[in-house]
């Protein structure tokens, strides 16, 4: 070991040797050699790191192998994915039918669904993936699960408003955070030093038709209502879909950038997605990883204080802002 390392190389290097699977190794290694200095006497422990994250790639290629195969891994399509997470039968392939073209296996016993299944939601002019999963609460699913969870924009907790919805929220979370998963608490970065994932969550009291939903739902917001967005549907009768449409696109935080070139007209059909709050550099990087340094200033309609405002790279743009680039 080089001396003159810093206290967070150590850090770093627990957080490597106390990391479960190979892509939070990975992360952990690369955080080891951002902090080392680069000089000749760290160039072995370089080599011998870049080497393990060789091998670990490798590793990481073949679990994902293995999830492909059995199912369990979904490539992200459209504006952003939310991830249906709950106890069986609370109507989660119900509402993945209600609310996209999939047609999933319905039925009144539980674990009907086996593998997780993607369909895309419209909402306004974009789409949304949703994915319908197999209930939570069998150790084998929750291992396979959790590499879906673990990615997803956003989770949503799938509840029967025809019974006790605190206990399978309850249920619902203590199994998410079995697999390490947890909501946000303040500001938080996505994966914290002891390989937790952060997950946006929303809550979904479905069967809003049955009797004692009305009471249910109130419990829900009384105990939920601080912390996640809860809506309340009925999948079965299609009440209330537009109204969760609107709350999941909220609870993403992403907004719509519509682009458009110098004389011409804007592309109003195909907006860029970003975070909210994010800024023109942002969107010129989201757009192309060199675009950013070749922009100079762009002029916005929308959000800025007047229409056909120039703005900077660090101007923060709105939903559905139009953005004439300027290189
Ligand atoms: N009353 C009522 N029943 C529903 C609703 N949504 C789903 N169900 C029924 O609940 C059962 C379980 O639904 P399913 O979608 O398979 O649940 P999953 O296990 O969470 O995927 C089925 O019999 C559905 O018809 C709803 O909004 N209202
Ligand atoms: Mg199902």
């Amino acid at each position: 070991m080089p001396a003159n390392l810093p206290p967070q190389y150590y850090e770093a290097d627990k957080r490597f040797r106390n990391a479960k699977d190979p892509d939070e190794k990975i992360a952990a290694i690369q955080e080891m050699l951002g902090i080392m200095p680069h000089h000749k006497g760290t160039d072995k422990l370089q080599a011998s790191l870049r080497a393990k994250i060789a091998r670990l790639s490798q590793e990481s290629e073949r679990t994902l192998a293995t999830y492909r195969r059995a199912g369990f891994y979904i490539r992200r399509e459209g504006a952003g994915q939310i991830v249906f997470a709950g106890p069986a039968n609370t109507g989660k392939s119900q509402l993945l039918a209600a609310l996209t073209d999939a047609r999933p296996d319905i039925a009144m016993y539980p674990y009907t669904t086996q593998t997780p299944m993607p369909g895309m939601m419209a909402y306004k002019d974009i789409q949304i993936q949703l994915v319908d999963t197999p209930p939570l609460g069998h150790r084998s699913v929750r291992i396979l699960l959790s590499s879906v969870l673990r990615v997803a924009d956003l989770i949503a907790i799938v509840v029967d408003l025809g019974q006790d919805p605190v206990y399978q929220v309850e249920y619902t979370l203590t199994e998410l955070a079995e697999s390490h998963i947890v909501p946000p608490s303040g500001a938080t970065p996505e994966v914290t030093a002891d390989g937790t994932y952060i997950r946006r969550m929303a809550i979904i009291g479905n069967k809003s038709d049955l009797p004692g939903a009305f009471s249910h739902l109130r419990q829900l917001r009384e105990r939920y209502g601080a912390s996640f967005p809860v809506s309340a549907v009925s999948a079965l009768e299609g009440e209330g879909l537009t109204e969760l449409a609107s709350a999941l696109y909220d609870a993403l935080e992403i907004i719509r950038v519509y682009t458009k070139a110098p004389g011409h007209k804007a592309d109003m059909v195909e907006p860029v997605i970003l975070r909210r709050n994010a800024t023109l550099g942002e969107a010129a990087e989201a757009i192309h990883k060199d675009f950013k340094r070749e922009l100079k200033y762009a002029v916005v309609w929308g959000s800025g204080r007047f229409q056909g405002q120039t703005v900077s790279k660090s101007h923060v743009l709105q939903d559905a802002d139009v953005v004439e680039f300027h290189v």
